[in-house]
């Protein structure tokens, strides 16, 4: 029958299509799961391959959002830190001898700028090789604003250029007492610490610049005096057991000599006791030649409350008998603030009176 014949093609008609339906939905199916099982094994390739163990890659949460609905959390699997070769032992990035004046005012905004790597609190490290030393660089400061920023428009990029892992470090003496610079000089190591594992430090006088990148501001095997040819002195060293102006102590060297004298108060001496300090405990002084050495110091008067202190001949005499009572193991005072500034941290501190 005609009818017949339509009903049964209507009939196959349908079901062919219910058929190809079922494949297409087969086929999308087995596309998902492929798809899925690929992005697996490709991030199963990939922790494969890395060096590292699982604990070096920190999986973090990092909140996302379209701005329409509140921030969700997304776990994110970070790169895994890599681990930096360690930096040459000499910089590839020191250009030499440089021009040090101070005719110009220095603007420390700018100074911010061209140094954007430099961390808050002055902090810094390369980027590319992990740095040989961790330099602490401490500075004894009080009323010196002016010589401050001349010495960090010209430090911070030595500095960086020396591949080194540093802090810097301004003690400022509060009050009006007389100046002592070596209780400046020791709490300065001793909250540099309590911030970082540094291994090296090194003592700077805030009016000191060198003049040469090759200078570089690093312990060495024994104590290191860096300021050894000042424009002040016809760049010649002005006494064979001069250590002033800037020094460089490692941590161990530094605790050998029990750390700098408290008892100094006012000006002079306070570098040819640490001198003696190092002699008495076994150690001679480094030093750069004196082309490398050369360093400009900024003209100045005589700072108030620092007058030539009377004690220091009869002191400098003594070291032998009082390096090991008086040092970092007898310090005493208090900090008063710690402030993390662009370019350098500043620490306020009570260092008691003469
Ligand atoms: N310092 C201060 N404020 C002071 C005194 C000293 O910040 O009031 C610091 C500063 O880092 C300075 C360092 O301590 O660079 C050493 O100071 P100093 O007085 O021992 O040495 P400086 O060579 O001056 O700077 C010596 C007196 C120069 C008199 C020159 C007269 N023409
Ligand atoms: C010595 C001082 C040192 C001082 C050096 C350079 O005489 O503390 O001169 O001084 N020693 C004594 O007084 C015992 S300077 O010309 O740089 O002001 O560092």
């Amino acid at each position: 029958m005609p009818g017949d014949s339509s009903v049964n093609f209507s009939v196959l008609h349908r079901i062919c299509k219910l058929v190809v339906l079922l494949c297409f939905l087969h086929i999308a199916v087995t596309v998902v799961f492929y798809v899925r099982s690929f992005d697996f094994r490709v991030a199963f390739v990939q922790n494969q391959q890395s060096n590292y163990n699982i604990p070096m890659f920190r999986n973090t949460n990092r909140v996302v959002s379209s701005g329409l609905e509140p921030a969700k959390e997304e776990k994110v699997l970070e790169q895994p830190v890599k681990k930096l070769e360690k930096c040459p032992e000499t910089s590839p990035l020191l250009v030499g001898p440089l021009r040090v004046e101070f005719n110009f005012s220095v603007d420390l905004e700018l100074v911010k700028k061209e140094n954007p790597n430099v961390q808050p609190g002055g902090r810094f490290k390369p980027k590319d090789c992990e740095a040989l030393q961790k330099v602490a660089i401490i500075i004894a400061f009080r009323y010196r604003e002016e010589h401050l920023k001349y010495w960090l428009h010209y430090l911070h990029p030595i500095l960086q250029r020396q591949q080194l892992d540093y802090g810097v470090y301004v003690i400022k003496q509060d009050g009006n007492d007389t100046f002592n610079k070596c209780r400046l000089l020791n709490t300065g190591y001793a909250e540099a610490l309590k911030e970082y594992d540094y291994n090296c430090f090194v003592f700077n006088d805030v009016d000191v610049i060198p003049m040469d990148d090759r200078n570089t501001y690093k312990c060495f095997s024994q104590p290191r005096h860096l300021a050894v040819s000042l424009d002040k002195f016809n760049f010649r060293l002005p006494y064979v057991q001069c250590f002033g102006g800037a020094t460089s102590l490692s941590k161990e060297q530094y605790l050998k000599i029990n750390g700098f004298p408290n008892n100094y108060w006012g000006w002079g001496g306070e570098d040819d006791d640490i001198y003696n300090r190092v002699v008495t405990s076994g150690m001679s002084i480094s030093r750069p030649n004196s082309e490398i050495g050369k360093c400009r110091m900024i003209r100045h008067n005589r700072d108030k409350l620092n007058d030539p202190n009377p004690q220091r001949f009869n002191r400098i005499a003594h070291t032998r008998e009082t390096m090991y009572k008086d040092g970092i193991n007898s310090l005493k005072y208090q900090v008063l603030s710690i402030q993390k500034l662009d370019l350098f941290t500043t620490i306020t501190v009570d260092v008691g009176k003469p």
